[in-house]
């Protein structure tokens, strides 16, 4: 495999050019076979490609009649009109015409039904039709076959039209069609946390849609886009700023910007809507106080709200987040969140605004010595005695488990215990904990378990869903809202699989009965094409893919092991613990998991209902996936799988870190039947994923062998034969170091090459047997630098590569740790291997370690 005699140079750019040429004669092969044929995509168009259908599915739809005929005129259906001929065009090809006025011949009739009632006298829609519902349906018109697609208001004639794209674009059969929805929940809203710099927090996606340099873009054609991506979904609200909000925005001066926002939203049927700081009033207007109770306050609010209706006549109303994380609260003055919820929804009223008022209240100054304190119990305990305090114009907002967006919570109690008030999911699309986006992280199944779960109210069959839309306490409002963070990338969230979420929130929030998988299946056919190979593999690992992330970062309900005090990203389990913010697991020598128990811990469990309650009362009866959640046990504690809650940790990491690989795998048939610039795309992500899982399971293993002092029975943790560690290299300018926290490296340490040094040089020998390797060069990726690293086998370069990714760390850590692959290479025993780092600034080019892996045949 080595190739002798040539210069350094000439060999290393051979390698690579064999590598190259390689990937080129696969691609030639594909196009030859007419399978790799497929248009390069950006993602920007998302699920709504509209790519020509094959001629055989084509020719399904040849008698769609290729005139559309709108009745009455809005600026919402008008974008109805242009996305049915768009859409129409693209599927089918050939020109789709539009007319004011009825001919003779087939037709596609779209308006609300009053308007589709002038033109077809006796039309007999569903009884049921109501609020954004749709119907599309064949009809018969003077002998000509057509088809209507209707609503009582002008948004649902918008759903329908993306309804009726997405059946064809599915290929789903048209025949006797008669398809009537209505939307399960009135509220239907995406939160953006974008800052008016243009960050956005817990954004991985770019910088904002709206904002850039303290103001909102000149150019918001992609924030139209956005609108137009949400309303074929269904969502019809959007809040445009962080929950952390900047007063700012609702300066006299500011409301301009902020307009043209709604303006870019509206022809899509899509509401704006804002955060607000309830210190609003003293930071804006100067008044001595913010205190809701008070006159001057009152009237602040309200000549505010009308300022801002006077500019955006179909405003959707606010969004306040207080007395958490540092935000004022009416707690500054002995007030209740109701009294606070209440003053600006009363300005909001004569308006038709809604007050969302978040039920993320909680101290972060809690003392962790205090077994009996619980940042679980803290919304519940606040806003439950309140119900029936509200206005009938507020909305509760309650994160959908009782902590914060970890991989696996229990639904949060506050959801059965108003009865009295408005209330709304807020469910997060954005990957905050589940990987950032860089990770494959599919949470539709875990929002349908939510949505699901049947809270037992009064003993009655009481599911989440319908506590959420008010069907159960008969409440005005309700529903779902989703944390989107989508950014400037094309893709619009990054990774091009995380657009599931988002698509996923949508449907769910206009139907939560629809199953995650007939959903993914919609998106996969929508996103991917019809190819059945294409939608099983992507529909499988979509499905399995929340599983596989739990499976590596926390078990048994433990909540979140990632760095909570900083990224929220890798792995962190004594981030956790003895400081004031609550999201403790409470691992020690003896064993893990907080106890809420009403018995013995924290009494959490009562705020659910007495059936509910019974069952997590109970170590017995609480299911293995939630038992660290609700109790402490022993780490030899069975589990109802018949393992110890050690052994499970051990086998879930090696688990899930190789069911990440096999992520890859799966991917990599897809090859050639999805564009290229996707599949490149996706493969790179999980390839990187598939590294990062190991940072997860050894980090998280190690930690667990060293607090509990049990071994892995498979002796897996801690021995890794085909692992040199870089600290044990012949080092030649790289120093040796501890890595912070010690798990996040293997053996806790990691080499580096001082900034005043050009470039290192770590090497040593192959000691293992001859063979064909995969060769694993893990490094530290920070984002404050881009070191340039070398590999040789011999005198062959055999790889080269720059740390340019963005990782969400300066230092070397968890967070920063990922890796490089050089596939397939031959090795005798004894040969030579060194690594060359330049370091660049801060960025000191760390190598952790080397890893062989037996090469597939
Ligand atoms: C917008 C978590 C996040 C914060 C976020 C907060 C919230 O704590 O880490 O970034 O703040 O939730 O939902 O208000």
């Amino acid at each position: 495999m080595r190739i002798s005699g040539l210069s350094l140079c000439w060999a290393g750019s051979w390698n690579l050019f064999w590598r190259r040429l390689q990937a080129f004669a696969i691609t030639l092969f594909l196009l030859a076979t007419g399978i790799g044929s497929v248009q390069a995509e950006t993602g920007q168009a998302a699920w709504l490609r509209y790519v020509p259908l094959d001629p055989a599915t084509r020719a399904k739809y040849s008698s769609i009649p290729r005139l559309v005929m709108r009745v009455g005129d809005s600026p919402v259906l008008a974008s109805a009109e242009q996305e049915l001929t768009r859409g129409l065009r693209g599927l089918l090809g050939g020109e789709f015409r539009t007319s004011t006025s009825l001919n003779d011949g087939p037709v596609i009739l779209m308006g609300t039904l009053d308007s589709v009632g002038t033109v077809i006298k006796d039309m007999f829609s569903p009884l049921n039709l109501a609020g954004d519902g749709y119907w599309i349906a064949d009809a018969n018109m003077g002998g000509s076959a057509c088809i209507i697609i209707t609503s009582p208001n002008d948004h649902g004639v918008l759903y329908g039209v993306f309804a009726f794209l997405s059946k064809i674009a599915r290929a789903e059969n048209l025949q006797s069609l008669s398809e009537f929805q209505v939307p399960a929940n009135t509220i239907r809203m995406v939160d953006q946390w974008d800052n008016l710099d243009g960050t956005i927090e817990r954004g991985y996606a770019g910088p904002s849609l709206f904002f850039e340099n303290g103001r909102v873009r000149e150019d918001l054609s992609r924030a139209a886009e956005y609108a137009r991506l949400l309303a074929s979904v269904g969502i019809n609200t959007c809040a445009i700023n962080n929950v952390n909000a900047n007063p700012r925005l609702l300066e006299k001066d500011f409301l301009p910007q902020v307009r043209r926002v709604a303006e870019a939203f509206r022809p899509w049927g899509v509401r704006l809507a804002l955060s607000v700081d309830l210190s609003s009033p003293q930071k804006i207007a100067g008044l001595p106080t913010f205190d809701p109770l008070d006159p001057r306050v009152a009237a602040w609010w309200q000549h505010t709200v009308d300022a801002l209706y006077a500019e955006i006549p179909d405003f959707a109303g606010f969004v306040v987040k207080a007395d958490s994380e540092g935000r004022a609260g009416p707690a500054s003055y002995g007030r209740t969140p109701a009294d606070a919820a209440n003053v600006i929804a009363r300005a909001l009223k004569p308006h038709g605004g809604l007050l969302f008022y978040r039920s993320f209240v909680y101290d972060h100054h809690l003392d962790w010595r205090n077994p009996k304190n619980d940042r679980a119990r803290a919304a519940y305990d606040i806003f439950h005695p309140l119900d029936g305090q509200f206005a009938d114009n507020v909305v509760i907002q309650i994160k959908h488990g009782p902590i914060d967006f970890q991989v696996r919570e229990p639904v949060s109690p506050l959801i059965g215990g108003l009865q009295k008030t408005n209330e709304a999911i807020e469910l997060q699309i954005t990957q905050e904990y589940t990987g950032q986006q860089r990770h494959l992280c599919y949470l539709l199944p875990m929002w349908k378990q939510v949505l699901d779960f049947d809270m037992r109210n009064a003993g009655q069959s009481t599911p989440v869903r319908e506590l959420l839309s008010g069907k159960i306490y008969q409440r005005p409002y309700g529903g779902l809202v989703g944390v989107s963070n989508v950014g400037m990338d094309p893709n619009w969230l990054a990774h091009p699989l995380a657009m599931a979420n988002l698509y996923g929130f949508g449907r769910l929030a206009w139907d939560p009965t629809l199953s995650a998988q007939a959903i993914t299946e919609e998106w996969t056919r929508l996103t991917f094409g019809n190819h059945a190979t294409t939608v099983d593999t992507i529909d499988a690992m979509l499905l399995s893919s929340w599983n596989i992330y739990e499976s590596y970062t926390g078990p048994l309900g433990a909540g979140t092991l990632a760095d909570i005090l900083g990224s929220h990203y890798g792995p962190g389990p004594e981030s956790s613990e003895r400081n004031g913010w609550g999201q403790w697991h409470r691992a020690d020598n003896g064993g893990i998991g907080m106890d809420r128990s009403v018995a013995t811990g924290t009494g959490y469990v009562a705020q659910y209902s007495p059936a509910v309650a019974k069952h997590y009362e109970s170590v017995e009866t609480t299911p293995d996936e939630l038992l660290l959640f609700f109790h402490h046990v022993p780490y030899t504690y069975k589990l109802h799988s018949g393992k110890t809650v050690i052994q499970h940790i051990y086998d879930s990491h090696y688990d899930g870190a190789s069911r990440a690989a096999a992520l890859v795998t799966q991917w990599q048939s897809l090859q050639g039947r999805v564009d290229q610039a996707r599949y490149e795309d996706v493969l790179r992500r999980l390839e990187y994923q598939a590294g990062h899982a190991i940072v997860w399971r050894d980090a998280i293993c190690n930690w667990f062998a060293r607090i509990s002092g049990i071994p892995d029975e498979q002796g897996r943790v801690g021995h890794y034969p085909g692992r040199v560690e870089a600290e044990d290299m012949e080092l030649h300018g790289y120093v040796v170091f501890d890595v912070t926290p010690w798990e996040a490296a293997s053996g806790g340490k990691g080499v580096e090459c001082p900034s005043t040094s050009e470039s290192c040089m770590a090497s040593f020998h192959f000691t293992g047997t001859p063979g064909r390797y995969d060769i694993d060069v893990r490094y530290f990726d920070q984002s404050n630098g881009v070191s340039q690293f070398r590999a040789y086998l011999g005198d062959q370069l055999i790889a080269e590569w720059s740390a340019d990714d963005h990782l969400p760390a300066t230092v070397p850590n968890a967070d920063s740790s990922t890796r490089y692959r050089i596939p397939g290479m031959a090795l005798e025993t004894g040969d030579a291997l060194r690594i060359e780092g330049r370091p660049d600034g801060p960025e000191r080019a760390a190598l952790d370690y080397v890893e062989f892996t037996a090469a597939n045949p």
